[in-house]
Order: structure tokens, then sequence, then C-alpha cells
């Protein structure tokens, strides 16, 4: 199979309380690159079960947050047929391939993944094994389909560097196989990260020096999806701030991390730029501001959570989209797999 030029791959774990970060940091992204890039969107359900079920939920919850997030694709401007839409379970592959990376990976590189000490918290003997080789995993969806570039918001960078890692150690351990069976130099690609724009980092409204999570206990913290405009108002009406007025320019949101999270966030909401929101604003006392930034944070996100409901209401279309766009995924990652077990030495 010849390496694709330009074809993106990203995904969004199924595990609730999808957010404005998750849009901002990805998802909007994810819709930017469909005139430019052949894409791949997953729901990545294989990833999500790396956490306890305490943390996110369980196997009742999976279905309705397996929708969610593809009606949030869809509702945000995802073009289904154009492109591809599906859940990770569904094509067999990623786990193959995820086992062949775990085996190419080496311990020293896991252990310096700091998502895995985070989200492992003190007590990592509890942690699955599968939280501890989610990069692995992670490099196989994206090399399953050898994506050229993956938008993603900016806590994924370490996980893309080891992608890139796993990557080249591949093409190196196999490279005669690779060669002989006329792959050329190398057959995984090194696949470039997309984290660009204001918003790769949305922090919390509660604390701007913690990233917005679904996992935060406190709901105030982020803004979901699927936030009521009342409920988007309050929350932005509720966000900390600091006393200082707006600075006029960028240099003066050094050491405020609120208000930082705050511009950035009308930035990446109106389409502009930080300078652009500190012209109008700088001067100003967040009173005045937060009422502005919670109109258009309302403007870009009831149409798509209004989209959202209509498409929850038929579970059976969003079924049928991902059960479309498996068997799409199937037919790349099939013929993926069929080299790369013959360049491993399996015998089929
Ligand atoms: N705060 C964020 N700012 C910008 N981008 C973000 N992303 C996540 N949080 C932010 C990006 O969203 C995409 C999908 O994320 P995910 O569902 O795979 O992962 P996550 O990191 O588990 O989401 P949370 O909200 O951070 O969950 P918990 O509570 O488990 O920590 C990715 O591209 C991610 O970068």
């Amino acid at each position: 199979m010849s390496q694709p030029s330009n074809r993106v791959f990203s995904g969004v774990q199924p595990t609730g309380n999808l957010h404005l970060g998750n849009y901002l940091g990805a998802i909007q992204k994810f819709v930017a690159l469909q005139d430019s890039h052949e894409c791949i969107y997953c729901v990545v359900d294989l990833h999500a079960i790396t956490q306890p079920f305490s943390v996110w939920g369980g196997p009742e919850k999976l279905p309705g947050y397996t929708r969610e997030v593809t009606a949030a694709y869809i509702a945000s401007g995802i073009d289904a047929e154009r492109h591809i839409v599906f859940n990770q379970s569904q094509v067999a592959e990623h786990a193959e391939l995820a086992w062949i990376f775990n085996c190419v990976a080496r311990m020293g590189w896991m252990n310096r993944m700091t998502q895995f000490k985070e989200k492992a918290g003190k007590d990592r003997e509890k942690a699955s094994v599968g939280l501890f080789s989610y990069p692995a995993l992670m490099a196989a969806d994206i090399l399953l389909y050898r994506a050229t570039h993956v938008p993603v918001g900016d806590d994924q960078k370490q996980h893309l560097e080891l992608t890139r890692d796993i990557a080249a150690k591949f093409n190196n351990d196999f490279a005669d196989q690779i060669s002989k069976l006329g792959h050329g130099d190398e057959y995984f690609p090194m696949t470039e990260p997309l984290i660009e724009g204001p918003a790769t980092r949305v922090m919390s409204l509660r604390d701007g020096t913690k990233k917005m999570s679904k996992s935060d206990p406190s709901d105030l913290s982020r803004i979901n999806l699927t936030d009521s405009a009342d409920d988007i108002a309050k929350k932005i009406r509720k966000a900390k701030t600091d006393p200082e007025p707006l600075p006029e320019s960028e240099e003066g949101l050094k050491d405020r991390p609120e208000a930082e999270n705050l511009v950035g966030l009308y930035a990446a909401l109106a389409g502009c730029s930080r300078e652009s929101v500190l012209a109008d604003f700088g001067g100003k006392q967040f009173a005045e501001f937060k009422p502005a930034l919670a109109d258009v944070a309302v403007e870009k996100l009831t149409p798509i959570s209004g989209r959202m409901r209509e498409l929850l209401d038929n579970p059976d279309h969003v079924d049928s989209i991902l059960q479309d766009g498996a068997q799409r995924a199937r037919s790349i990652a099939g013929q993926t797999m069929r080299e790369v077990r013959d360049i491993v030495g399996f015998l089929s």
C-alpha cells in the first residue's frame, strides 16, 4: 500500500463530560482539516476502559458516551460520508497492532509518560496494565492508518513523540524485511502532531493552573458540550479571576493564569487572536468581559448542543454512522495488518 501524503487520524475517549477543552483542543480542529486532508476520526473506546469504572462510569454508560462523542463530531461539522467516523473496538486491528508495538516499545520509554503518572496517582500498583501501555495503543491507532498528521491538545504531545519513537524503532528493527517486501526505507511515517492555536490547553474555570478535565469533580470547572445557554453563562460568571482589569497586551497575561485562560477561550471561540481580544478588552474589568465571553460561547456552542440532542434522539442513526465508518476503516487497517504480519514474519 502506498504511503498517503495527507491523512489525519485523531480520537476522543467516550468517558462522559465532553467539554470545551475537547472541543477547542481537538474537535474544532478536526472539522477544519476536512477540506485539505483525508480524515479518520475515532471514538477510542478501547482507551476508555484503561481507567477504573469508578472514574468514568463503566459498561452501562459506555454505549451512551460512545454515541455522545459521535454526535459531537457530527454536530460540530464532521462529514462522516466524505471522511471516516467509527469506534475503535469495531476494528480489531487496533488491538493487534498495539500488541506488536508493546513488543517494540521499551519499558523505559513508557516509564517516562507523565499522563500515566497523573492518572495512576499515588497507588501505581493498582493501575491497569492497559493504562500503562496506553501510548502503544495510541501509536497503533495512528499508524494503522499510516496517518501523517494528528490534531490533539497539548496534553498529548508526549504520546505523539512516543508514536514517532515506536515508528522509528519498528522501521529500524524490521528494515531488512521492509525493504525486501518492497516497502522502501520506512514502513511507518513520522507522524506530525498538530498542536496549534490559542486553546491547545484549556484550563479549569475554577483553577487556571489545572487542565479543564472530564474527571474534575466540580462541574463548575468545565463547560460541557451539552450545557444549556444558562449553564454556560453561569459557569463563566462564576469563573475564578483576579481583581485586576485585563491587560492591554499579551505580556500582561504573564502570571495571571485565569485571565490568560479566559482570553484564550474568547480568541478560540471568536476565531481571532489573543492580541485582538486584548485590543478590545484591555483595561476593562472582568465584570464587562465575562458577559461578552458568555455571549461568544453560547453563540458557538448552543447550535452544537442542539444538533447533538437531535442526533442522540435517534441512536440507530448514530450507530449506523459508526458501522459504516468501521467497515471503511477495516479495509485500510486490514491491508496494513496483512503487510505488518508479513514484515514481522507471522505465517498467514
Ligand atoms: N483541557 C484541554 N484543552 C485542550 N485540549 C484538551 N483535550 C483534552 N482536554 C483538553 C484534548 O481532547 C482530545 C480528546 O481527549 P480525550 O478524551 O482523549 O482525553 P482526556 O485527556 O482523557 O480528557 P480529559 O478531559 O483530560 O479527561 P481526564 O479527566 O481523564 O483527564 C485530545 O486531543 C486531548 O488532547
